[in-house]
């Protein structure tokens, strides 16, 4: 048996954050896909938008910094996950934060307004993976934007253009930590084929959901929720028996 590691914390809403972590998961399935960002991705599932919302919901994850007129001696760093950024900017104008990420890979910027945000490495502008408004019911934040962070040992310069109040939230939080894995559904029965499945912080694709074990996904009539017909040879429940 195969066992991955899966963070469940943003299924956890409305538990202690303490709960928050890795948790396994029994892994099945032989031709599953292991689906990217950036392959065909275009928004964050509700996973790690609702953890996020978490908190920026928790007044005791708040941190305040002020951002400075460009990358100065002095310019804060907004490096730490979990936690909301409450950034001041300079009055009327762009301010600059820092960040380094503390694993490669995929990070999305949350936001509390629809200000625009920029990172660059050095001089070198970077392009977001993907940006999108975010609507959770009584989260603050309202937008994201993903960027790839290829290294760790970079300060990647943020500018987060003016906002209402000189004040935005950030939360940060690395997307492939919320990957969940979703399982195809061809017969549309609301049970998904156990060995066609793809791991994604993205809304999943079209007919792919997070419940498994159809046993016949060929067939709607077949399913661990069926009723088990006796006498026909045919598995009706997947529970592996044809006498119940
Ligand atoms: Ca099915
Ligand atoms: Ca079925
Ligand atoms: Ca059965």
């Amino acid at each position: 048996m195969k066992m991955t590691m899966r963070n469940v914390c943003g299924a956890l809403v409305g538990l202690s954050l303490a709960a928050c972590g890795p948790a396994l998961e029994e892994e099945q399935g032989t031709s599953q896909q292991e689906a990217s960002l950036e392959a065909g991705c275009t928004a964050l599932s509700s996973s790690i938008s609702s953890h996020s919302c978490l908190h920026s919901n928790n007044p005791a994850d708040h941190l305040s910094v002020t951002a400075t007129s460009g990358l100065t001696g002095s310019t804060p760093s907004i490096n730490t996950s979990h936690k909301q950024y409450d950034v001041t900017l300079p009055a009327g104008a762009t301010g600059t934060v820092k960040f380094r990420p503390a694993t490669a890979g995929s990070w999305a910027f949350y936001r509390t307004q629809g200000n625009s945000i920029t990172v660059k490495d050095g001089a070198t502008t970077l392009t977001p993976a993907l940006s999108h408004t975010v609507s959770v019911s009584g989260c603050g934040l309202v937008t994201v934007t993903v960027y790839d962070l290829a290294s760790t040992t970079t300060d990647y310069q943020v500018d987060l253009g003016t906002a209402s109040g000189n004040l935005v939230g950030v939360v940060a939080e690395r997307v492939e930590d919320y990957r969940v894995r979703y399982y195809q559904d061809a017969d549309n029965d609301t049970w998904g084929n156990s060995s066609v499945s793809v791991l994604t912080a993205c809304v999943p694709p079209a007919g792919y959901i997070t419940q498994r074990y159809d046993c016949n996904d060929a067939n709607a009539s077949i399913n661990p929720s069926a009723t088990e017909l006796t006498g026909n040879s045919v598995d009706e429940n997947c529970n592996g028996s044809l006498t119940n």
